[in-house]
């Protein structure tokens, strides 16, 4: 673990030197089965952290699966060298996890800036990747470029299903997970508005829909189940990544008002030179 944690430290460093130290490690496991990368996104406070540790809990007592957690929150800080968030949420076995937090930054969608990398080399060192994301409403397409599956949690109350419709964040996920479901309050009818929600967003689709509490353990073991049985799919190409978050960030910079006076569309596609060559800058920065 700790070889581990010293290569994603490389991995996550900007600097030539860490860029030559990390290139002989990296060549030596390039050809390493991919394990699946599962997303779990979710506004803050929904519970991801916590879920997180169950499940991963939950599958390192039922199987020798190795896994690694990447946890991207934005109250991490900094501190004495060491980067706390929600590594300290996370409950798991000593020394069975790898868990690596992350900070996001304002523009990011979600995730950081080397959560790509982080997890291209993560997904060849583990048989399983978890990834905490920050739900941030749409700036959220980093996650598709990083995950096989998305997770999306929520935590409904009733007549909230129309809600979730209307910010649109049912578009993206494969599974959607209701938290906290030993809270008194959370009526059978609110399940039944989400699903209604789900379908009105999604239809002709089946997206599995989990209750479970972290907390009672409910629902945990079946969950873990379906995340161990994801599919590990190829690998993403790191353009795509680069491209969506120099976008966005072209559009956080200028502003929609800015994009306008320059005939340039506040959503949709930029020019894509543009976004291409700040995409390389980004990826060879
Ligand atoms: N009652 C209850 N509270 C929970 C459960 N899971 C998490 N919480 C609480 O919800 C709060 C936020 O949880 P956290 O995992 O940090 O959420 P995140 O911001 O989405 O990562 C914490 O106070 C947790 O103790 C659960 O299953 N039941
Ligand atoms: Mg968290």
């Amino acid at each position: 673990m700790r070889d581990v944690a010293r290569l994603v430290t490389l991995v996550e460093r900007d600097d030539p030197a860490a860029a030559a130290e990390r290139a002989a490690p990296l060549a030596a496991i390039e050809a390493n089965p991919l394990a699946p990368v599962v997303g779990f996104t979710g506004a803050p406070g929904v519970g991801k952290s916590t879920l997180l540790g169950a499940l991963a809990s939950s599958l390192a007592a039922t199987s020798d699966r190795r896994i690694a957690i990447v946890a991207v929150d934005p109250s991490s800080a900094v501190t004495g060298g060491a980067l706390l968030g929600d590594r300290t949420r996370i409950r798991v076995p000593e020394g069975r996890v790898f868990i690596r937090s992350q900070a996001s930054q304002a523009e990011s969608g979600g995730l950081a800036p080397t959560t790509y990398p982080v997890v291209r080399t993560l997904r060849r060192l583990f048989d399983l990747v978890l990834v905490e994301t920050l739900g941030v409403g749409q700036s959220e397409d980093d996650i598709q470029h990083v995950a096989d599956a998305t997770y999306l949690l929520l935590q409904p109350l009733a007549g909230d299903g129309v809600q979730h419709l209307k910010a649109g964040l049912m578009e993206a996920p494969d599974v959607i997970v209701v938290t906290k479901c030993d809270v008194a309050g959370l009526a059978q009818s609110a399940l039944a508005d989400l699903r209604g929600a789900i379908g009105l967003a999604r239809p002709g689709e089946t997206i599995p829909l989990h209750a479970v509490s972290a907390r009672t353990g409910a629902g945990i073991a079946e969950l873990a189940d379906a995340v161990a049985a994801a599919p590990a799919g190829p690998e993403r190409p790191g353009d795509d990544w680069f491209v969506t978050r120099a976008v966005r960030t072209v559009h956080g910079r200028l502003g929609t008002e800015r994009l306008a006076e320059r005939g340039l569309p506040a959503t949709g596609s930029l020019d894509e030179r543009l976004a291409e060559a700040l995409a390389r800058s980004i990826s060879s920065a």
